[in-house]
């Protein structure tokens, strides 16, 4: 290999999106129909059920005794402590991009540990987070307020978009489809924007 072309390998950069939990799952299929076919996309969660109607190739089923998190992110981040598979995911990758919505048990537990796993692997590593509706109450909203201090620790650059002023700042008509729809593509964007930069 001449020096030009170890050049031009080296200054590649190997990109993964992880979309964690329900939200996650939803961002990434949009994310899916929308982003360059190269970049690496990877969706976790405990759900099978998202996971089998994604149309995202890779998929990582966490499995508690064969129940959910049952919304709490210590038992979330218990499972995917133990899945070497998670672990692996992060490997010889040089910049990941973590998404999900904060609040339930899923994102708020495992992005946090994902984002530390993959910094300690070498990656530097982005968020981009959905924070709970009103409606949504004060436990997920405690959930979502921990979880962002711990990403704090391990992310470069966390965008935090928030479910309950997106939703404000639409028309009444567009109604909650259309407050998901704004905030797919807020994320896509910012996911462009790092992607662009890095
Ligand atoms: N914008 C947007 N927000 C969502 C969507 N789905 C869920 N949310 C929000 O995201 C937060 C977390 O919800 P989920 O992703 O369903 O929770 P989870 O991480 O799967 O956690 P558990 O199911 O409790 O294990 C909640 O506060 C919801 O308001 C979505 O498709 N779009
Ligand atoms: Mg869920």
């Amino acid at each position: 290999m001449n020096t030009a072309m170890t050049k031009t390998k080296s200054n590649v950069k190997t990109i993964k999106i992880i979309a964690i939990g329900g939200c996650g799952c939803n961002l990434a299929n949009h994310l899916h129909s929308v982003l360059d076919k190269n970049l690496q996309l990877l969706v976790v969660t405990f759900d099978s059920q998202s996971l089998s109607r994604s149309k995202v190739q890779s998929k990582i089923l966490l499995t508690c005794e064969g129940k959910g998190s049952g919304g709490d992110p210590n038992v979330a981040r218990q499972t995917a402590e133990q899945s070497e598979e998670l672990k692996n995911s992060v490997k010889d990758v040089d910049v990941v991009i973590l998404v999900c919505g904060l609040g339930g048990g899923t994102g708020s537990g495992v992005m946090p540990h994902v984002a530390e796993v993959a910094k300690e692997a070498g990656a530097t590593v982005y968020g981009i987070v959905i924070t709970p509706f009103d409606t949504d109450g004060p436990v997920k909203k405690k959930n979502a307020q921990e979880a962002l201090t711990k990403l704090r620790k391990y992310t470069v650059g966390l965008k935090v978009i928030e479910n309950e002023s997106i939703h404000k700042n639409v028309p009444e008509s567009v109604g909650l489809l259309g407050t998901f729809k704004k905030i797919d593509e807020i994320v896509q964007a910012e996911v462009e924007r790092i992607v662009e930069r890095v």
